[in-house]
C-alpha cells in the first residue's frame, strides 16, 4: 500500500482543479462518464495520479481509502502484483490481434463454471454492449419489441435504457436524455423496482409484445437496494406465464456479491445474465450470457448479429482470468466480514449522532441513505437527504476517504482493505459527521 489515509483537513487540490480546468478545455465537462464531474456533490473531481491496494493518490500528493474502486471491477485492489503481471505477460505477447486466442475460452469456461445460468456466453468491451446485445438477443428471441426496466436500475448508456417512467408509467417511457427518440421510449416500459404487481400490470397491458424484463438482481445504481423477498423469483414466473425472457443484469453484482453472482444468491436462474466489472480486473470487458439454446441464436451461428474489434481483448481476458484466480471462497468471506463490520460501525456513527440513515451490504457492495425509511426503490432513494450526502461526502474526502461523489451509487470493498482500515473510515466518519452536523 502507498500510503494511509491522511486525517488532515488541510488538503491542497490546486493540481486537481489545474487538471480539470485543462481537461474541459477538449473533453466535455472535463471528465469521459458523467458521474465523475461530482455534479452530484459539488466541488472539483479528484484527478488520480496512481493507485495502489486500497489506496488512492491525486496529482496534489493526496492519499484517499477508495470505496468506488473504479465503480466495482478493482475487487482485488489496484495494481494487484498477479494481475499486473498477468496484464504485463499478456501484453509482451501483442495488445490486440482481432483474431480469437485460447484465453477466451479460458474466461469463458472460469466464468459459465461459475454462474449458475450461464452455458455459452459472448465477450464485448463494456457492460453497455453487454446489456445493448442483451436486449438485441431477447428481441431477437422472441421476435417482440418492448422491454420492462426499473426505474433507478441502470444498465449503462445505450438508448433503450435511457429512458424514465412516463407520466402514464405502464404505458410509455420518456426519454431521459436528448437524442434518444420517443420511438425508443415507447419500446421501454418502466415500472418500480421491487413492485412485482406493477410488472404484471405491464404485462397483462402488452401482454404479447414484451421481449424482456432487464433488472439489477441488487440495484447498485440508486445507491445499494437489495430484492425484497420473493421478487426476484415473481419476475421469474411473470416472464414465464408471458412468455418474455428474464435478464439480469450482473455487470456490478457477477464474482462480486459471490462468486455465483445474485443468481446463485437468490436461487432464480435468469434467461440472459449480463457481466463486465470484476471479470474485466480493471480493464474494458462486458459479456453476456445464457443457455446454448439462446446463445446459439447469435452471430455467425445464429441469426442475430454481434461484433466488436476488441472484444475478448488478450490483456482484458489475462487480467480477469488472474482476478477471478484471486476469489477463493475464503477470500468472499472475508470481503463480507468487511462489509458487516463497516455497515455496524458507520451504523453506530450514525445513530450515535441521531442522524436518520437505513444501510445495507452484500459481500463487498454495501450503501447508505440518509433516510429514516428503508430504501426499496427509487422513490425512496429520492426521499433520502442527498445534501447531506453532498456534505459527508467532502467531510470524508478530506479526511482521506473516497466514497462515491453521488448518493445513487454503491461502494464497494477490496481484497486490500483491512479491519484496521475499517475502522479508520468509521473512526473518521464520527468526526465527519459530527463536524456536518454542527453545520446544520
Ligand atoms: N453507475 C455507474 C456504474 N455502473 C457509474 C460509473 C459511470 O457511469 O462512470
Amino acid at each position: 500500500m502507498s500510503g494511509e489515509p491522511a486525517t488532515s483537513t488541510l488538503r491542497s487540490h490546486a493540481a486537481s482543479a489545474a487538471a480539470f480546468a485543462a481537461a474541459r478545455r477538449v473533453i466535455p465537462g472535463g471528465v469521459n462518464s458523467t458521474v465523475r464531474a461530482f455534479k452530484a456533490v459539488g466541488g472539483t473531481p479528484v484527478f488520480v495520479r496512481s493507485a495502489e491496494g486500497a489506496i488512492l493518490t491525486d496529482v496534489d500528493g493526496n492519499h484517499y481509502l477508495d470505496y468506488v474502486l473504479s465503480w466495482g471491477p478493482m475487487i482485488a485492489g489496484h495494481a494487484h502484483p498477479e494481475v499486473v503481471e498477468a496484464i504485463a505477460r499478456a501484453a509482451r505477447r501483442g495488445t490486440s490481434y482481432g483474431a480469437p486466442t485460447e484465453a477466451e475460452t479460458e474466461l469463458a469456461e472460469a466464468i459459465a463454471g461459475a454462474m449458475p445460468s450461464i452455458e455459452k456466453l459472448r465477450f464485448c468491451s463494456s457492460g453497455t454492449e453487454a446489456t445493448a446485445h442483451a436486449v438485441r438477443l431477447a428481441r431477437g428471441v422472441t421476435g417482440r419489441e418492448r422491454i420492462i426496466k426499473f426505474a433507478g436500475c441502470y444498465h449503462g448508456c445505450a438508448d433503450p435504457f435511457l429512458i424514465s417512467a412516463g407520466s402514464s408509467a405502464l404505458a410509455v417511457g420518456v426519454p431521459d436524455s436528448k437524442g434518444v427518440t420517443a420511438g425508443t421510449a415507447r419500446d421501454t416500459i418502466v415500472v418500480p423496482y421491487n413492485d412485482a404487481a406493477a410488472v404484471r400490470a405491464a404485462f397483462e397491458r402488452f401482454p404479447n409484445d414484451v421481449a424482456c424484463v432487464i433488472v439489477e438482481p441488487y440495484v447498485g445504481n440508486m445507491g445499494f437496494v437489495r430484492p425484497l423477498p420473493g421478487f426476484l423469483s415473481a419476475l421469474r414466473a411473470l416472464t414465464h406465464e408471458f412468455g418474455a425472457l428474464l435478464v439480469f443484469d450482473e455487470v456490478m453484482t457477477g464474482f462480486r456479491i459471490g462468486r455465483g453472482g445474485a443468481q446463485a444468491r437468490e436461487g432464480v436462474l435468469p434467461d440472459i445474465t449480463t457481466l463486465g466489472k470484476v471479470i474485466g480486473g480493471g480493464l474494458p470487458v462486458g459479456a453476456f450470457g445464457g443457455t446454448a439454446a439462446i446463445m446459439d441464436r447469435v452471430t455467425p451461428d445464429g441469426d442475430i448479429f454481434v461484433a466488436g474489434t476488441l472484444s475478448g481483448n488478450p490483456i482484458a481476458m489475462a487480467a480477469g482470468l488472474a482476478t477471478l484466480a484471486l476469489l477463493s471462497d475464503a477470500a468472499f468471506e472475508r470481503l463480507a466480514g468487511l462489509g458487516r463490520r463497516l455497515c455496524a460501525g458507520l451504523g453506530k456513527v450514525f445513530t450515535r449522532h441521531g442522524v436518520p440513515h437505513t444501510l445495507d451490504a452484500e459481500g463487498s457492495m454495501f450503501g447508505f441513505f440518509f433516510s429514516a425509511d428503508p430504501v426499496r426503490d427509487l422513490a425512496g432513494a429520492k426521499r433520502a437527504d442527498a445534501a447531506l450526502y453532498a456534505r459527508f461526502f467532502h467531510a470524508m474526502l478530506e479526511r482521506g476517504f473516497y466514497f462515491a461523489p453521488s448518493p445513487y451509487e454503491a461502494a464497494f470493498l477490496s481484497l486490500a482493505h483491512t479491519e484496521a482500515l475499517v475502522d479508520e473510515t468509521v473512526a473518521a466518519a464520527g468526526d465527519a459527521v459530527a463536524e456536518v452536523c454542527a453545520c446544520r
